[in-house]
């Protein structure tokens, strides 16, 4: 054989100073055996931009322009430059479609995790960020300060709609603002979706007129993306004006779509996550929560599954507050993950879920502050006097918590807690 094979090298260059337009991504990687961690991040940075396994015999110049290049290699960490030229505007699934790609597979990386990408300022642009953010949902729901709050009907599936609106009608009865559908209840035959819809519909108003506070649901319209479509027209048209779809199911694309269909309706999308833990559960590979999050923000979720760190899910501390921090912020600094200025895209609210209950909610306030949706549903549904005694005992907890109130005083003259306290105290569910 004579002459070179392959050209990975050139897709490394460590002299080269990203331009203020290029799109910039911090990768973990582990390399194969046998290969060195400049041969990895030349691989990278080729196959996620223009490169293939072989030298060609016919490149246009345009290449030298466009390709990617790893500019830094800390240890197993690479950050690598795209120029702005390689991607379409608002196209989230090509952009997946490259840093997200192929790459994941190349027998030459034993791991390799995306971490995050630095989104230039005329990237961003040709997205549409969420259409409510943080104060559009505050003011939908007239909630100032305090955590939004909502339940899952349990069991997750297996009501009647009949049977669920009823449920939902409790959890509302007693003091919170969202009834949610759970991740994989979508319409069956004995929960149609539309029959869910009249009434929770009903139910909703009922509610709102006996407690005199704005009232919602998070129904659950995952499916096909014209279905999706369809169903976003029926919430609007019974008076909802929130939307939950499943969006790592789902994917993108959709999600875009119905960030259009949602934004003219005036819907707010709750995002749920299911499906985010196949690839971000291992440390070592796959894609950051964090970059899910951002990404999500970027198409235009008002509001997005973030973790607890304390319930029955696995997230860590600095994983939630970190994620909060690029769902929240107008410009994050550079920490351990890049810098990112959002432009006049609006910030997004953390949801925190998964094995909540009272005595957690002032471990989760402590990490989230008070700018955030709580989602707290076995945690209700299992107080020994029932859903609405449950929804009674959650919002103390977040009294108590905003005034700086031990929970265990609190709960002397607050029955509910007090209840709630004495079956689950302070417990970490597995
Ligand atoms: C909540 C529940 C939700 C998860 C999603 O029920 O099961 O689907 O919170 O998890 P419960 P995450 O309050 O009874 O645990 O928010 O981590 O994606
Ligand atoms: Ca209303």
């Amino acid at each position: 054989m004579t002459g070179k094979i392959d050209w990975y090298s050139e897709f490394v260059d460590l002299d080269y100073t990203p331009a203020k337009d290029d799109l910039i991504c911090l990768y973990y990687f582990e390399p194969a055996r046998g290969i060195s961690a400049a041969e990895a991040a030349g691989r990278i940075a080729s196959e996620s931009s223009a490169g293939t396994w072989t030298t060609l015999t016919k490149l246009p110049e345009r290449v030298a322009k466009i390709k990617a290049r790893a500019f830094e290699l800390n240890g197993r960490y690479v950050k690598v430059a795209y120029p702005i030229d390689l991607w379409e505007p608002g196209n989230a699934p090509q952009l997946l479609s490259g840093i997200a790609g192929n790459i994941f597979g190349m027998k030459a990386l034993k791991n390799l995790r995306l971490l995050d990408a630095s989104l230039p300022a005329k990237y961003i642009k040709s997205f549409k960020g969420p259409h409510h953010g943080i104060r559009g949902l505050r003011s939908l729901l007239k909630i100032e300060k305090r955590p939004l709050t909502g339940a899952v009907p349990k069991p997750k599936i297996g009501f009647s709609a009949a049977e669920h609106a009823e449920v939902a009608y409790e959890t509302w009865m007693g003091g919170f603002d969202l009834v949610k559908d759970d991740e994989n209840l979508t319409s069956t035959s004995f929960n149609r979706f539309e029959d869910r819809v009249e009434r929770m519909a009903k139910l909703r108003d009922r509610a709102e007129k006996e407690t005199g506070e704005e009232k919602d649901a998070l129904l659950n319209i995952t499916g096909e993306t014209n279905e999706m479509v369809r169903k976003a027209g029926l919430l609007h048209d019974s008076g909802f004006r929130f939307a939950m779809i499943d969006v790592v199911t789902c994917g993108t694309a959709s999600v875009q779509t119905l960030r259009q269909v949602c934004g003219d309706l005036g819907i707010a999308i709750h995002a749920h996550r299911a499906m985010h833990a196949a690839f971000d559960r291992n440390p070592r590979h796959g894609i950051s929560m964090y970059f899910l999050a951002k990404l999500m923000r970027l198409v235009g979720v008002d509001e997005i599954h973030s973790g607890t760190a304390v319930g029955k899910l696995v997230s860590t501390r600095e994983e939630v507050t970190q994620i909060a921090d690029v769902l929240r912020s107008s410009e994050v600094e550079v920490k351990t993950m890049l810098p990112q200025d959002w432009g006049t895209i609006k910030p997004a609210l953390p949801v925190s879920s998964g094995g909540l209950h009272p005595g957690l909610i002032p471990s989760v306030m402590d990490i989230l502050g008070s700018d955030c949706t709580l989602l707290v549903s076995g945690g209700i549904h299992g107080h020994p006097a029932g859903t609405r005694a449950g929804a009674r005992a959650v919002i103390q907890a977040i009294e108590a918590s905003m005034d700086g109130t031990d929970l265990k005083e609190y709960a002397r003259e607050h029955e509910e807690l007090s209840q709630a306290l004495d079956k689950w105290g302070y417990l970490r569910p597995k």
